[in-house]
């Protein structure tokens, strides 16, 4: 039986936005919390993690946080005594340092790639591929996340769906129908505030500040809060990362951007609209046409049509308005799906538990 591999680095070094430490920070403190492990977590700007974790402080190199020691990821930073299992998350390259280290080590840290999330196919196929190290006597392992048991899982704490359950039915709920915008600043938000002004029914809409506050401004003007015919459109603060999985549970459909969202509205059960992270080469759209692929499983060819229809309108900024409305009119058996997917998702191990095992079975 291999020795617990009881320490581990998680090195992530943020490129913008908030997705590459909101995975990583999620992927440390259930480490930490289910499976007993002693977790580091480098970054190279803490300021990015403070606003979905306020006790942070930013300016402490060192720091204690949920059982995660939270360390400045600084160019010169001393990063001493490898781990006995070092996650290089979304590529962002070891310290040169720290990466002779773990060759001098015996036996070798466990060195995982933490891939970015794709449904794409050629995920489950390069899912744990091993690629040595061309001057090293190390091995990295590519680790990628997925919607399979092909792949590495899902980010997913073991009490996520007792939680959210418990919150809903404790939530009142309102007249309105509540929906979030979370959306990168190329979303076609103008169209889709248009199309809640000509609602028949009442919508709440809350806007995250940032990209998508500066998108509704940019059509509105002003600061808001907005009232365009029978919706409200209101301005929310930034949330810790766990209160914004409740606006999450809470809303009935939730306009979501980039991965660790996007998971987490499949999470939540609740009618979802993906906003692709762009990308110039138009590698997003593969991605989308990749996700529906599989999310459209068990829906009927109607429904199928009406999902695509709103994810690739909210996308390429077109047909919003007619897409909107086929979305919202089929909002309880988009509902009814997407929490029978999130069963069928939690069916296989979560991400923790999955590096856990593989780290484990290639020591
Ligand atoms: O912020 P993002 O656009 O991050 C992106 C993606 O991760 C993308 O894959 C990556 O390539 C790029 O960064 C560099 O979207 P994402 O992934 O949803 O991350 C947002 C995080 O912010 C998520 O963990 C949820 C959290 N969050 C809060 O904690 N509170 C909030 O109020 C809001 C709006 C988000």
């Amino acid at each position: 039986m291999a020795a617990m591999q009881l320490h581990w680095d998680i090195f992530c070094r943020v490129i913008d936005n908030f997705g590459d430490i909101g995975v990583c920070w999620r992927l440390a403190r259930q480490l930490v919390a289910e499976h007993g492990r002693e977790v580091r977590l480098w970054v190279d700007d803490l300021a990015s993690l403070q606003p979905l974790c306020p006790s942070v402080d930013p300016l402490k190199s060192r720091q204690l946080y949920q059982g995660v020691e939270i360390c400045l990821w600084a160019e010169d930073a001393a990063v001493d005594c490898p781990a006995d299992v070092v996650i290089e998350a979304f590529a962002c390259d070891l310290p040169a340092a720290y990466l002779a280290e773990m060759s001098q080590c015996s036996p070798k840290p466990c060195w995982i790639n933490l891939e970015y999330l794709s449904a794409e196919s050629w995920a489950e196929e390069c899912h744990g591929m091993a690629s040595p190290h061309p001057t090293l006597p190390l091995i990295k392992y590519f680790f990628f996340p997925g919607f399979s048991a092909k792949t590495g899982g899902l980010l997913r704490e073991n009490d996520l769906f007792a939680k959210r359950d418990r919150f809903i039915a404790a939530t009142p709920t309102i007249d309105s129908l509540e929906v979030s915008l979370f959306c990168y600043d190329k979303a076609p938000v103008g169209a889709l505030l248009d199309a809640f002004r000509d609602s028949a029914i009442s919508i709440v809409c809350h806007v995250p500040p940032g990209k998508p506050l500066t998108a509704v401004q940019a059509h509105l003007g002003g600061s808001g809060p907005w009232q365009l015919g029978n919706a409200l459109i209101q301005p929310i603060p930034f949330m810790p990362i766990d209160d914004f999985d409740r606006l999450l549970w809470r809303c009935d459909i939730n306009f979501v951007r980039g991965e660790d969202s996007f998971v987490r509205a499949q999470w939540a059960g609740k009618p979802f609209v993906w906003h692709v992270y762009p990308q110039d080469d138009g590698a997003h759209l593969t991605k989308l046409e990749a996700f529906l692929g599989c999310y459209g499983e068990g829906l009927d060819e109607q429904m199928k049509t009406v999902v695509r229809r709103m994810f690739v309108a909210w996308n390429l900024g077109r047909n919003i308005a007619s897409a909107w409305q086929g979305f919202v009119d089929s909002r309880t058996a988009i509902s009814r799906h997407t929490q029978q997917w999130a069963e069928r998702l939690a069916a296989n191990p979560d991400l923790a538990t999955a590096l856990v095992k593989f780290c484990a079975a290639n020591v």
